[in-house]
């Protein structure tokens, strides 16, 4: 068979952009290599819809010992009872939740999307939206912190059947317990979507919201630092509350109807090569290594947001307890749009985002989301983030002047010299 020269080509021309920026995407990570060759193992060749011990195909059993590591693993990194590795992303992870939780036309909580949420916590445009009854949290404007009397005040009104915590672009961590409480009040769900945080729940960090929340989705490739995809734990399981039953009519625990959601609900054959890499990623996330790691992230996010506010940038919550921070950018006559394009010219790779009471379309937007956990991997330490912090000041001060961008891009390349990315590949 003749090598595809040109998918090959491509594929290291993307290792030299990774290995040449500095990447500030905070939903974006580097995992190790041992992951990376999971992933592209001969277990993507086999089929194996159900579950392990209950498949649909012959030849099985060596993928059943994957998954199962896999389960177990992620079992032990959160301290749950239940774990789906199968959900190919975070949105399917969701998606499975509501499926087994909800009716079409049910009510749900979430926060708004324009306030750091996620699309399919209600959103219109997403299937959370268009199928189910949303509304929405927010932000207080003073704060920037979640709006929990607004949370409470939405939930005793409306009665949502799931309130759902978790965000996409919030820098501070959850009251999970004040969220149950409510919930408990009116009979509520409460779905945690860790997404963002999760790496940092795993290393003992912030709060841990398997205590108070009935069910935690989550990706596994932002802080969690595996491959693309999702999960969903339950560290106690239960009974449907709204009495809904399997599709032979039995009353079954959660578990079971959260597994019958993933599949044959809304997925076919699980993507076991990535599974298997799920696997390699939360026997990494056990060493005492991960928590390093997630200790640096936090400091590294930390140093970062003071070497902002010490340029007089805005930051939402004014700071950060997490991996990433988001700045307003009105105060600096530049769109959130403006910033990432100047950046990308600088190899600087961000994404613009919604501030809460943003007046600006998401096209455009009026701030900018920065995140820690890939250049932490990289091994970029808080002495780093005050470089950083200047080079990002420097464009930003003069997004059209190409000098500046061509010497700040100089410097991103040799800064990023010292630190490889994937040595141990061509
Ligand atoms: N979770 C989004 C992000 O944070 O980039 C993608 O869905």
């Amino acid at each position: 068979m003749q090598k595809d020269n040109l998918v090959f080509e491509l594929l290291q021309k993307e290792l030299k952009r990774q290995r040449e920026g500095i990447e500030l995407i905070a939903s974006e990570n580097f995992t190790s290599l041992a992951v990376m060759q999971a992933m592209g193992s001969v277990a993507t060749n086999k089929y194996a819809e159900g579950y392990p011990g209950k498949r649909y195909y012959g030849g099985c059993e060596v993928i059943d010992e994957i998954e199962t590591l896999a389960i177990e693993r992620l079992k032990q990194v959160f301290q749950c009872s239940w774990a789906n590795v199968q959900p190919h992303s975070g949105a399917q992870a969701n998606t499975a939740v509501f499926l087994a939780c909800l009716k079409p036309g049910d009510k749900i909580l979430g926060l708004d999307l324009s306030m750091g949420g996620h699309l399919t916590h209600g959103s219109p445009a997403n299937f959370s939206g268009k199928n189910y009854q949303a509304f929405f949290y927010g932000v207080d404007k003073e704060t920037g912190l979640i709006d929990y009397a607004h949370l409470e005040e939405t939930a005793r009104r409306e009665k949502p059947k799931m309130i759902i915590c978790g965000a996409s672009a919030h820098s501070r961590d959850w009251d999970y317990a004040r969220i149950r409480a409510v919930a408990d009040e009116i009979g509520a769900l409460v779905l945690a979507d860790i997404a963002h945080p999760a790496g940092l729940i795993a290393a003992g960090l912030l709060s841990d919201p398997f205590d108070h929340c009935h069910i935690v989705t989550s990706t596994t490739h932002k802080t969690l630092r595996g491959p693309r995809g999702g999960i969903i734990a339950m560290r106690n399981d239960f009974e449907n509350p709204f009495g809904h039953k399997d599709p032979k009519g039995n009353i079954r625990m959660m578990s079971a109807l959260l597994d019958l959601a993933v599949f044959p609900g809304m997925q076919g054959g699980p993507l076991e090569h990535v599974i298997a890499a799920k696997a390699v990623a939360f026997g990494e996330i056990l060493t005492d290594d991960f928590k390093n790691y997630g200790k640096q992230v936090i400091t590294n996010a930390q140093a970062m947001a003071k070497a902002f506010v010490d340029r007089g940038y805005q930051l939402i919550s004014g700071g950060t307890d997490n991996h990433l921070m988001l700045i307003d950018l009105r105060n600096k006559g530049i769109t959130g749009k403006k910033a990432q394009e100047s950046l990308d010219k600088a190899h600087i790779t961000l994404n613009k985002n919604a501030v809460p009471f943003d007046d600006k379309s998401p096209f455009v937007t009026s701030g900018i989301r920065i995140g820690l956990p890939a250049i932490t991997t990289r091994g970029l330490k808080e002495t780093d983030m005050e470089t950083i912090a200047a080079l990002i000041d420097q464009v930003l001060v003069a997004p059209d002047d190409e000098t500046v961008l061509k010497n700040v891009r100089s410097s991103v390349m040799d800064l990023m010299k010292q630190f490889p990315l994937y040595a141990e590949l061509p």
